[in-house]
């Protein structure tokens, strides 16, 4: 269900993302916008502010955790659901995680890729990664009951 333009757009501004950075960013961006995610992390020490967010060594290694691990799904493009079927097991048996919360993670995942890419994230790319952010989600909720 992708076109060659999206699949496109998707793999050219994911080669450029620096993985450790952006999913930190993206986390800590999650934490802060809204603090009621911080209940999934409370083994991770201070969350007390934005600063200690951003300064928090356990939210930046996760943050990376988890953007390396949504490298897969750009990997995997016609086959997102299947490569992301235990960990949406694990998201929903074992974590506990609300999907809305892979819904707000991903877009703030796209707030982070336009202010690192400025304006070379087009328009076009912006509604290709915002469909690749709602078919992870989907994907990670799938196996929800
Ligand atoms: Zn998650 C974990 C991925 C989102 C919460 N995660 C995790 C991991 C991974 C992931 C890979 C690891 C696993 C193992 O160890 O085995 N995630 C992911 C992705 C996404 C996500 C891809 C999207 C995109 N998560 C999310 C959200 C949340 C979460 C949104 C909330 C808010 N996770 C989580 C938790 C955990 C995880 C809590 C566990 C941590 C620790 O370490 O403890």
């Amino acid at each position: 269900h992708w076109t060659a333009e999206e699949k496109q757009l998707i793999t050219s501004v994911w080669s450029k993302v620096n993985v450790a950075d952006c999913g930190a960013e993206a986390l800590a961006r999650l934490l802060i916008v809204y603090p009621w995610t911080q209940r999934f992390f409370s083994s991770f020490g201070n969350l007390s502010s934005a600063t200690a967010i951003t300064g928090n060594p356990m939210v930046r290694a996760h943050g990376k955790k988890v953007l390396t691990s949504f490298g897969e799904a750009v990997k995997n493009l016609d086959n997102i659901k299947k490569s992301f079927a235990q960990l949406s097991k694990l998201h929903c048996e074992k974590l506990h995680v609300d999907p809305e919360n892979f819904r707000l993670l991903g877009d703030i995942l796209i707030v982070v890729l336009a202010a690192h890419f400025a304006k070379d994230f087009t328009p076009a790319c912006q509604a290709a990664w915002q469909k690749m952010v709602n078919v992870v989600a989907h994907a990670l909720a799938h196996e929800y009951h």
